[in-house]
């Protein structure tokens, strides 16, 4: 392996913003950049893989990208730009449309979870999802993907396709001389699905995902949920009645509990063990408000930041651009050796 290290990551702007998109994701995409060379993608092409409004979609690509730079991301730094301003992302995506097999697709569980019982009146976008993805991360032959657990399964399809393009291609990879020293074109990415908070569950059902599609607002903080807002909602999650266990086992089959621990420790860069050495036998009516004061002393200044960003949508429609400048150099780069190893005529 000789690709130089290279972290991509995207959100999609498919609605609000919610604390499993930050903890999950956007606050552990801040220190990689000082280690990686690090792209941020506010990957509107998939959020459109069903409907959105055209005005809610400019609004909520402003506040993923707002969002970014709030959290600590320095556009300077990393590049962070909307992928429908790289065309590329989608001609990658088209070529890996004829890598992967359909069947692949139909074991997508986000499809199925997605899709429900509706699966043929769904868009065909919607299917191939996991392609574009593909081609998201492999434009920029990024070798680390940060995300949350949700996203582990689109991550193995990923590195299945890198190498089956690897495969299928190895003659003409070999001939036009763009292989790594192993004949390798495409890295084969780790995804890096790490800390205690890589699958943050509703407020109002610990088995379910905190998403942005729950219809209950109640279940999610948003990160422009004001002070109060956020307060209300911690206080008002549901959880069983018995007090915080003495040791991280017991919070085993206690979801609600497992999960507030998670968020406190997330929130406060500890482990689950730490927070239940010091809360253990405590009540909710001791953690509930400890754990509301927290996330108010993070989310408060991010969100503070983030309306002052989005008062401006010039400022930001010009970094994402100066961003889509900088990725679109690189897709091209490789786009120009990807269309040769196919054998497209230019
Ligand atoms: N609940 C979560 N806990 C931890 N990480 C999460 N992520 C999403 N939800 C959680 C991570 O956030 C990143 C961006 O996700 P996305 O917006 O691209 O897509 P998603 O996973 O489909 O997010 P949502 O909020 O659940 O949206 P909907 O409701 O539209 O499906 C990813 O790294 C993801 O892992």
């Amino acid at each position: 392996m000789n690709f130089s290290p290279r972290v991509f990551s995207g959100i999609q702007p498919s609605g609000d913003l919610h604390l499993g998109n930050y903890l999950g994701a956007i606050r552990r995409f801040v220190p990689l950049q000082h280690t990686h060379e690090t792209i941020y993608c506010v990957v509107d092409m998939h959020a459109i893989t069903v409907w959105q409004e055209p005005d809610a979609l400019r609004r909520a690509t402003r506040e993923v990208a707002a969002a970014f730079i709030a959290a600590g991301i320095d556009p300077k730094k990393s590049i962070i730009f909307n992928q429908s301003q790289v065309v590329q992302h989608a001609e990658l995506a088209w070529i890996f449309n004829c890598v992967a097999r359909i069947g692949w697709m139909n074991r997508m569980t986000q499809f199925k979870d997605k899709a429900g019982k509706n699966s043929e009146a769904v868009s065909l976008g919607l299917l191939a999802y996991p392609s574009l993805m593909a081609a998201d991360i492999l434009l920029y032959k990024a070798t680390e993907v940060p995300v949350g657990d949700d996203q582990k399964q689109h991550l193995e399809l990923t590195r299945d396709i890198a190498a089956k393009f690897n495969n299928d291609y190895a003659k003409s990879i070999a001939e036009t001389g763009a292989a790594n020293v192993d004949g390798e074109f495409f890295p084969i990415t780790e995804p890096l699905i790490a800390g205690p908070a890589t699958r943050i569950m509703s407020l109002r059902d610990g088995t379910k995902k905190m998403s942005k599609s729950d219809p209950s607002d109640q279940s999610r903080i948003s990160l422009l949920d004001d002070a109060d807002v956020i307060s209300k909602k911690i206080k008002k999650a549901t959880t069983d009645p018995a007090e915080l266990p003495s040791d991280v086992e017991g919070l085993a089959g206690r979801p609600e509990a497992d999960n507030l621990v998670g968020i406190y420790a997330a929130l406060s860069d500890k482990t689950k063990a730490e927070v239940i050495a010091e809360y253990g036998g405590a009540g909710w009516g001791k953690f509930k408000p400890a754990l509301a004061e927290l996330a108010v002393s993070v989310l408060a200044p991010m969100n503070n930041e983030m309306r002052r960003l989005l008062d401006d949508p010039a400022t930001i429609d010009a970094i994402l651009r100066d961003g889509g400048e900088r990725a679109g150099a690189i897709a091209e780069a490789t786009m120009k050796d990807v269309r040769n190893i196919v054998g497209f005529i230019r």
